[in-house]
């Protein structure tokens, strides 16, 4: 099964586990549109990072979509986190796949490599967004995650290291089998 696939001379690799133990450059949060924080992984990186990332968020400005309307994506600090930056992207709340969810997910995932790019950050690490509290189907969502990396990657070839880091077994079990066909270039390591 795929752990890592090679795109463009970067390389996109699947860990189990706590992405606030993450030390790539940028981590990004499954967030909603105040940025104000929640459960899930938004809950686990607020409360790793400490109150600095909130002080961050509380002074970007709301507009009528909130801080961070879903389907965009804006960088902080990382407080204490091993990170230099939390990206918080926002997903998609399913609602059956008739509301446009699919897009509003790949922007999310495109805007926040954008952030990457702009910040300079060699290595991202991200989480299942939307899968949660939000309930997109995890297949659906980890085809989308992987399509909309890997071709940002391949026109881009920046960010050099992108990390999909999935909270349980079985969720990463379905990332590895979407990843195994685009696995055409393994790396050897
Ligand atoms: N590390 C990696 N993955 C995690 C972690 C962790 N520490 N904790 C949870 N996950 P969710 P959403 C996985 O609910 O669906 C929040 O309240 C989890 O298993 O965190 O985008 C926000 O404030 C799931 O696969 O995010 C928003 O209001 C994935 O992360 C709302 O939830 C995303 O689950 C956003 O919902």
């Amino acid at each position: 099964m795929a752990r890592a696939i090679r795109v463009g001379g970067c390389v996109i690799r699947l860990l189990q586990g706590d992405i606030t133990a993450c030390r790539t450059d940028a981590i990004v949060n499954a967030a909603n549109s105040t940025l104000m924080g929640g459960g899930g992984v938004d809950g686990a990186i607020h409360r790793a990072g400490g109150p600095a990332i909130a002080e961050e968020c509380a002074r970007i400005p709301a507009g009528p979509g909130g801080r961070c309307p879903p389907g965009r994506a804006v960088a902080t600090g990382a407080g204490k986190l091993g990170a230099r930056f939390v990206i918080h992207a926002v997903g998609p709340v399913w609602r059956g796949g008739g509301e446009g969810e699919e897009a509003i997910l790949a922007d999310a995932y495109r805007n926040a490599l954008l952030r990457a790019v702009e910040k300079d950050c060699a290595s991202v690490a991200f989480p299942a967004i939307a899968t949660g509290a939000y309930r997109f189907p995890m297949e659906s969502a980890a085809r989308i995650a992987a399509a909309t990396v890997k071709n940002f990657l391949a026109e881009r070839r920046a960010p050099r290291e992108v990390l999909f880091v999935l909270f349980s077994a079985e969720d990463l079990a379905v990332y590895e089998r979407i990843l195994e066909p685009l696995a055409q270039n393994p790396p050897t390591e």
